[in-house]
């Protein structure tokens, strides 16, 4: 195959994919992140976010060819940067998410360690088993030790980051998926993606830091007059996650999956797909409607969880928990049986299945770190000394925490909120010995958002 095909983005214009790119495009394995909302089930509460893993690949396919580009015109030489390099890194970002499952955040991290507890499963790890089932099967003509640095690259900030063959040119690794700062072309794509989506503004401009990234010393770095782009990737991201991706009702309807994925599991091998590549195409958002549809009496529990999310008739949200500061090292994770078990009055005898539990994790970026102080800057392009910024240039810009961890409580019936509020306030006191409700109004007066 020869001709290179243009595709319209609605986010970054015209992308020119290249005959290799196309190869792996027209699959059924690559076509499947149509069927795969970039936010899972967040368009049931924000109805734009309807947009998919397919064009945020294409998106940072794109966005990595222009880093690429701009790193080979002014530092071509000097790194050694060839047509191949370029090639694998832009493949690296269109195939990085190939491997995510239903629903993508909500299948790794809640469902499948539901099924297997302590799984080490990881999407990374998945679009890399992925990507030699798509070579063998479709006969796609690629040398082995290229395919191999698109895996390594895709592998390359997750805990499955094995070698890394291309020696001397460590930064090509940071482009997609940057295990060092955080910086990488696919929250360049995300953020403006998913800003969009959810009709927020966007007050973060990528191209500013595509066109100043610089690699020192095989390090990817930025201009000191552009930190507070850098600042502003790290609060959009931050502010997409407490107002977007873990809003207290899309955790609502989360949950309720979940429940009813487990339920069909053992009928439908779920999560078995998950186990094997050369199946793993078969699985995609479109689950619900094949548990809804689907004959098998067994499956009655699942579908009528399925008519309640349509219903809405939702879990019903009871109390949330900041984790305090100073406790967010030992935190561990509240679990129903932990509500149950701080029930005091009897008036209804609450049971784990009553109750679920969404412990929220927001990181301003990976660890507990302020994500500037891990980027080095230079003052501009004659000098070659690099640098962090300085505390104070940063101090008034931060927010209080990098970290924040939120417990929220749902009764799975209406009729149970009561109970459940009252039990999960009793933990609270046994646990801390106060009450840190994030509300400080009485419960029955609360204004609630739905
Ligand atoms: P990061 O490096 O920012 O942590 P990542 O996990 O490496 O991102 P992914 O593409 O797998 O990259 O996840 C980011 C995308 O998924 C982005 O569009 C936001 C969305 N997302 C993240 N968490 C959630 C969530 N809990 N619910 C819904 N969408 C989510």
């Amino acid at each position: 195959r020869t001709s290179t095909k243009q595709v319209f983005d609605n986010l970054h214009g015209n992308i020119s994919l290249d005959p290799l790119a196309c190869e792996f495009v027209d699959t059924e394995e690559f076509q499947r992140l149509r069927d795969l909302k970039q936010l899972g089930l967040t368009y049931l509460v924000y109805p734009g976010a309807v947009h998919t893993r397919f064009e945020h690949s294409l998106g940072v396919y794109w966005l990595a060819g222009e880093a690429m580009n701009n790193l080979r015109m002014y530092q071509g030489n000097e790194l050694g940067i060839d047509r191949v390099d370029v090639q694998t890194v832009k493949l690296a970002g269109l195939l990085h998410d190939i491997g995510h499952g239903p629903f993508s955040h909500l299948f790794e991290h809640e469902f499948l360690p539901r099924v297997f507890p302590g799984s080490t499963w990881s999407h990374e790890n998945m679009s890399a088993l992925l990507l030699d089932s798509i070579v063998d099967k479709h006969e796609i003509d690629i040398e082995a030790d290229h395919l191999k640095i698109v895996k390594e690259m895709i592998l390359a900030s997750s805990k499955f980051a094995t070698t890394k063959s291309v020696k001397e040119k460590y930064f090509l690794y940071d482009i997609v998926a940057n295990g060092q700062n955080g910086i990488d072309v696919d929250k360049f794509d995300y953020i403006g993606r998913d800003c969009r989506a959810c009709g927020l503004g966007c007050n973060f401009q990528y191209w500013r830091l595509l066109q100043g990234m610089r690699v020192m010393g095989d390090e990817i770095c930025y201009p000191a007059k552009d930190y507070l782009s850098i600042h502003k990737l790290f609060t959009t991201r931050a502010d997409l996650h407490r107002t977007v991706y873990t809003h207290a009702k899309v955790k609502a309807v989360e949950l309720m999956l979940v429940d009813a994925l487990l339920e069909a599991n053992e009928y439908l091998g779920i999560a078995l797909h998950a186990q094997d590549p050369t199946d793993f195409w078969k699985l995609d958002d479109t689950i619900i409607k094949s548990i809804e549809t689907a004959p098998n009496s067994e499956l009655e529990k699942a579908k009528s969880i399925i008519q309640r999310i349509r219903r809405r008739e939702l879990y019903k949200f009871c109390n949330q928990y900041s984790v305090p500061k100073e406790n967010l090292e030992h935190f561990k994770d509240i679990t129903a049986q932990d509500i149950v078990c701080s029930q005091k009055s009897s008036k209804v005898l609450l049971k784990e299945e009553d109750v679920a539990v969404s412990n929220v994790k927001i990181d301003l970026t990976r660890g507990k770190d302020n994500p500037l102080e891990s980027i080095k800057f230079f003052k501009d392009f004659e000098c070659d000394e690099k640098f962090p910024i300085t505390d104070e240039r940063v101090s008034h810009l931060l927010p209080a925490y990098n970290q924040d961890r939120i417990v929220r409580v749902y009764a799975k019936k209406p009729e149970l909120v009561e109970a459940v509020s009252e039990a999960f306030e009793n933990l609270q006191l046994r646990m801390y010995g106060e009450k840190t409700q994030v509300h400080d109004t009485p419960r029955k007066k609360r204004i609630r958002f739905y």
